[in-house]
């Protein structure tokens, strides 16, 4: 207790399941494309292996929150009883949540990006993008002052550089290439802009302004997660499912 204001900053059972819930569909969708990829040639699976892997890393990260693992408690400067040097009032941070995005958000990225056949020096440059705009965010949600916000605009900044690369040049080769590829390139490419777009704002009310509970927090990220990989998943490996990867110069 702090001035009279419970500090209890563990999550309840109910984000717990929630979490483990989640982890349970994760593995499910990883270890049913892995079981698919049986049914094509070991040389046509990159899209099975890229998907299975952003699934088992959701499904690790998942687990670990769910054990009410992976987590700091981090000061919440603002929030500190005025005129007291206590600090105390603190929030649960899930830096598990960001280890999980450095690895798959850059393989969801290359599921896009190799869909449309962009070449190497891009995908390289995008993934660049995409560690700046999360490990930004990392820092932004550990920092207890409000500087974290600015950390948060840098990594918006590089969001909006991967979305450019994206709504542009690579839909552009997409269409190139026939309408099969143009069909799975926009219809996953757009779910991927519009649940991304999100997840600034759950930082905005989790990590960053504070202003929902621990237990919200996992309902918000865990339904976002949930669209942005095995829901992404199934789209992408049933689109995929009659183009052959050597079309795409793969
Ligand atoms: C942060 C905060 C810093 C600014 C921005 C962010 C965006 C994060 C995104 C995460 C996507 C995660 C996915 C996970 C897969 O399940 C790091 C929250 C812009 C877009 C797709």
């Amino acid at each position: 207790m702090v001035n009279g204001k419970s500090v209890d900053i563990a999550i309840t059972t109910h984000g717990s399941s929630f979490y483990y819930a989640i982890c349970a569909i994760m593995g499910t969708v990883a270890f049913g494309v892995i079981g698919l990829s049986y049914l094509k040639p070991r040389e046509d699976r990159i899209f099975f292996y890229i998907t299975a892997a952003i699934n088992f890393t959701a499904c690790i990260a998942y687990f670990t929150m769910g054990s009410n693992l992976g987590w700091t408690p981090i000061d919440v400067e603002w929030l500190r009883p005025r005129g007291s040097e206590v600090f105390g009032i603190n929030r649960e941070i899930f830096y598990v949540r960001y280890v999980d995005w450095f690895v798959t958000t850059p393989l969801l990225l290359m599921d896009l990006l190799l869909t449309a056949a962009m070449p190497w020096p891009t995908i390289t440059w995008i993934i660049f993008l995409d560690w700046v705009m999360i490990v930004t965010g990392l820092v932004g949600a550990l920092v207890k002052s409000r500087y974290k916000f600015g950390f948060f605009a840098a990594g918006c900044v590089a969001m909006f550089g991967i979305f450019w690369e994206l709504a542009f040049a690579s839909r552009k080769q997409a269409k190139a290439l026939g309408s099969d590829v143009n069909r799975v390139f926009v219809s996953c490419g757009v779910l991927t802009l519009f649940i991304w777009c999100l997840y600034p704002i759950a930082w905005g009310v989790c990590e960053g302004g504070n202003l929902i509970t621990p237990d919200s927090e996992a309902v918000f990220y865990g339904v976002l997660d949930f669209i942005a990989k095995p829901v992404f998943s199934i789209a992408l490996i049933f689109g995929h499912w009659n183009i052959s990867p050597a079309r795409l110069g793969l």
